[in-house]
């Protein structure tokens, strides 16, 4: 299918809608979701009892066949949710579609809904739809998607509260108190002979103002990296341990794991989930210079990781001791760059640990919990233990934020100076504005395309 973006605008409830809301491939169960004012008129059309689904009352479930509607065909039994307008995630008339999770099925049962009138949804539909009929706020809309694609328990809790209305209830309030302050101005702007009392008060409003949105700001750092997570790669030389290291951080045998040097060519990645923040971990080929093609492709593919990474393990073999080549690398890398030194092979070194080092054994699993700690600390740091669980991670809600942060210096600027309160109106507007563009209160076309383009179809 074609992909197009979504123009609310077009935004027509007449038209109705369907799309597999599940994963295609083989499961116990699919569901296809249709909304539209005509839907369950359509859908009554080629399900076997007649009128069942048109009578229905909202939030009841019923058993029948879905039928081809020229060939009578038996597609497959199914059971069918109803949901009546305005009560459904659109706020349309809706229905959902259990049926067998098989793609056959799922193709003839969409191609038989596409014959009797629905057509395909576009990515996010049901949840601009649910916009558009003033069920979600745009953060709630927002985090649907993230809910969705939520990695740890974390990033599932916090977007949960962002769809519990978290953010939204905490936008509105800010939103009314800037409220408050402008019609308070344009009174005195009406009734210009009176003499401006309380600027102080005005002052000290904008401030407070200012404080919550800056609080909110400040969170999104840890709510992107909770999000989307953090790559580290595991580096050093060959031999010093780190294959096992990765296993052992995995929990499973993924990467092989040898005496010989240079075993690790490619590189591997897998996921880790330490205190709710997200890591890719990557194992990379040892870092020596090699004569042979494929490991000298090896070491440059570990180089450009290292690089692109937000967290390196430096790994040391504790059991032979800091080389002048490992000094070099250290050295190398250490700009700009989160280094944690690590003595490998705990267990058999007979050096003591380097200042700095956090000594680890892969085989007996000391110093495991000191280095995921670390992990956090350099990354995350203070950030992960904050009991702050309004938390944003929306890039467009940031931007916005950092809008009406800075039209409401403007404002405190402009009083502090006695600016004519005119110009300050309209700062304060602007504020104003930028916080309804975050809810979607003040919305445009454009706006609502970008954001309803990554969500999945079905959605
Ligand atoms: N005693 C001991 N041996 C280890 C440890 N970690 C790795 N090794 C051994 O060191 C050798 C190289 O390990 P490997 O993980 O393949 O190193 P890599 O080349 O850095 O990936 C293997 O023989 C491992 O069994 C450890 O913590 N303790
Ligand atoms: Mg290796």
């Amino acid at each position: 299918m074609q992909k197009k973006s979504l123009y609310p605008q077009d935004y027509n409830p007449e038209e109705s809608i369907a799309a597999l809301a599940t994963p295609w491939g083989e499961s116990a169960l699919a569901i296809i979701r249709l909304s539209g004012l005509d839907s369950l008129k359509l859908l009554s059309g080629i399900f076997s009892r007649d009128g069942e689904i048109v009578e229905a009352a909202g939030n009841t479930l019923h058993y029948g066949r879905i039928t081809a509607p020229d060939t009578e065909e038996l597609i497959d039994e199914v059971m069918i949710a109803v949901y009546r307008a305005p009560k459904s995630y659109t706020g349309e008339e809706s229905a959902e579609i259990f049926c067998h999770g098989n793609p056959a099925v799922i193709k003839r049962l969409i191609g038989v809904l596409a014959d009797s009138g629905f057509r395909y949804a576009l990515p996010g539909e049901f949840t601009l739809r649910a916009f558009m009929n003033g069920k979600l706020d745009l953060t709630r809309a927002e985090a649907v998607n993230e809910l969705i694609r939520a990695r740890t328990d974390r990033a599932r809790a916090l977007a949960l509260n962002r769809l519990s209305g978290a953010i939204e209830g905490k936008i509105r309030e800010i939103r009314d108190g800037l409220a408050g302050m402008l019609a308070g101005i344009e009174v005195w702007l009406d009734y210009p002979e009176e003499e401006l009392e309380g600027e102080n008060d005005l002052i000290h409003e904008a401030e407070g103002w200012a404080l919550e949105i800056e609080k909110l700001l400040s969170t999104y750092s840890i709510g992107k990296i909770v999000q989307e997570g953090l790559v580290a790669a595991i580096a050093g030389r060959t031999n010093a341990g780190k294959s096992t290291l990765f296993n052992r951080l995995l929990k499973e045998e993924r990467a092989i794991v040898s005496e010989f040097h240079g075993t690790t060519r490619d590189y591997l990645e897998g996921y880790i989930s330490i205190e709710g923040i997200p890591f890719k971990l990557i194992d990379t080929a040892g870092l020596r210079d090699t004569g042979d093609p494929l490991e000298a492709e090896g070491v440059r593919r570990a180089d450009m990781i290292i690089r692109n990474s937000d967290l390196l393990l430096y790994l040391v073999d504790g059991s032979l001791g800091l080389a002048a080549e490992d000094r070099e690398l250290i050295s190398t890398y250490h700009d700009n760059r989160k280094l944690i030194p690590v003595w490998s092979k705990s267990d058999i070194s007979t050096a003591g640990t380097p200042e700095g080092f956090i000594a680890l054994s892969a085989v007996d699993g000391t110093g495991i919990a000191a280095l995921s700690k670390e992990m956090v600390n350099r990354t995350a740091g203070n950030l992960s233990s904050s009991t702050e669980e309004r938390v944003i991670d929306s890039l467009r809600q940031k931007e916005l934020l950092e809008r009406a942060f800075s039209s409401l210096e403007d404002v405190k600027k402009s009083l502090q100076d006695e600016v004519y309160l005119d110009l300050i109106a309209v700062d304060l507007k602007e504020s104003l504005d930028a916080l309804g563009e975050i809810t979607g209160e003040v919305t445009s076309v454009d706006i609502l395309n970008r954001m309803f383009k990554d969500f999945c179809v079905g959605k």
